[in-house]
């Protein structure tokens, strides 16, 4: 039996030494080396490989080297397969400082401070109330829950967005369509952590925008929650402010898309947080290790939910 390692985003020589070290005796491929592909029994893949995984016809399970799993097509892969997403402190860890850091910035006003001094303006301003200052988060799982961690030890007020309805320390708790007007009423900065569903798709529209005023968007979910020409409208009208985008449509968006220069739009090419494969592996490991004795993986995927 084999392991298959594809990623067109993670590097090889940082992962696969340490999954082996993690899992001696296992034979660890790197496509497009497969070997005997019926002899794959695990894959650890970002996507799927360009000749997808049907020649793989021993294939037990997927472990997503990411924490969303959209982006593996999964309704080409067989149900009986199981799916696991990447769950790691250091993506937690990243993902939390990368919204502390979008939101400090709209909170200190950096993003004004920046347009200002474009055009030679010295434009003091009073500082804002931390405590009316409410964060939003849609999405309150693994990433969403560190999130809002590290904003309510900043101090800000954090309300969150879920599915089912859920109890979180310190969060204001809202869920499902029949609540996101009240979740979205008053806030400051809303941030997208949800995974990308058939429910989640395009989310971030007008709809959702013309319940905010003045509000900043920052998503780092993915590009399709987000209808483009809603959110440059919406910055046009003034129902948002400003918005820092992680993730894209198409990464990277075309030349001519209005996002790259757009004064109000700050872009970042898909690096808000990612598996750490100093900690990841291990954890990588357990799951090809359960994946082989046919256990429940560690963060299966429900395949009916999406995520
Ligand atoms: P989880 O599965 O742990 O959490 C998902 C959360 O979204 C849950 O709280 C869930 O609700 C909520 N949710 C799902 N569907 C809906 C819905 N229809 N309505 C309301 N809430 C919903 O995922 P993670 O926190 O691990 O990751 C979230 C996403 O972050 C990933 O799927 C990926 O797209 C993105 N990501 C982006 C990265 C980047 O670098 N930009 C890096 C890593 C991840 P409930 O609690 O009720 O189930
Ligand atoms: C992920 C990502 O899903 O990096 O982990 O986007």
């Amino acid at each position: 039996m084999s392991i298959l390692f594809y990623s067109t985003i993670d590097d090889p020589a940082e992962w696969l030494p340490r999954l082996q070290a993690h899992l001696p005796g296992e034979t660890i491929r790197l496509w497009p080396d497969i070997g005997d592909p019926a002899a794959v029994d695990v894959a650890v893949l970002w996507t799927q490989p360009p000749e997808g995984l049907g020649a793989l016809t021993g294939l037990k399970a997927v472990q997503s080297l990411g924490a969303g799993v959209n982006q593996l097509s999964l309704g080409t892969v067989s149900p009986a397969i199981r799916v696991a997403r990447l769950v790691d402190p250091g993506l937690s860890d990243d993902m939390a400082e990368y919204c502390l850091l979008a939101t400090l910035r709209y909170f200190r006003r950096f993003d004004l401070h920046e347009r200002a001094q474009r055009v030679g303006e010295w434009s003091f301003r009073l500082p804002q109330d931390r405590a009316g200052y409410e964060v939003g988060i849609m999405g309150l799982g693994t990433l969403g829950a560190a999130v809002a961690a590290r904003l309510a030890a900043n101090g800000f007020p954090v309300r969150g967005w879920t599915r089912l309805p859920r109890e979180v320390e310190g969060v204001r708790c809202f869920a499902g369509a029949t609540e996101l007007d009240a979740f979205l009423d008053g806030l400051k900065v809303v941030i997208c952590l949800l995974p990308l569903t058939a429910e989640t798709t395009s989310i971030l529209n007008a709809r959702l925008f013309a319940r905010l005023d003045g509000a900043y968007l920052i998503n780092v979910g993915r590009g399709a929650h987000l209808v483009d020409d809603d959110l440059v409208q919406a910055l046009e009208a003034g129902r948002l402010a400003g918005a820092t985008l992680d993730v894209f449509h198409s990464e990277p968006p075309p030349a001519d898309h209005p996002f790259w220069s757009h004064s109000h739009i700050l872009m970042t090419p898909h690096v808000a947080s990612a598996g750490d494969p100093a900690t990841a592996t291990a954890i990588v490991a357990e799951n090809i290790h359960r994946a082989q004795a046919g256990a429940p993986m560690l963060y299966e995927v429900d395949r009916a939910r999406g995520y």
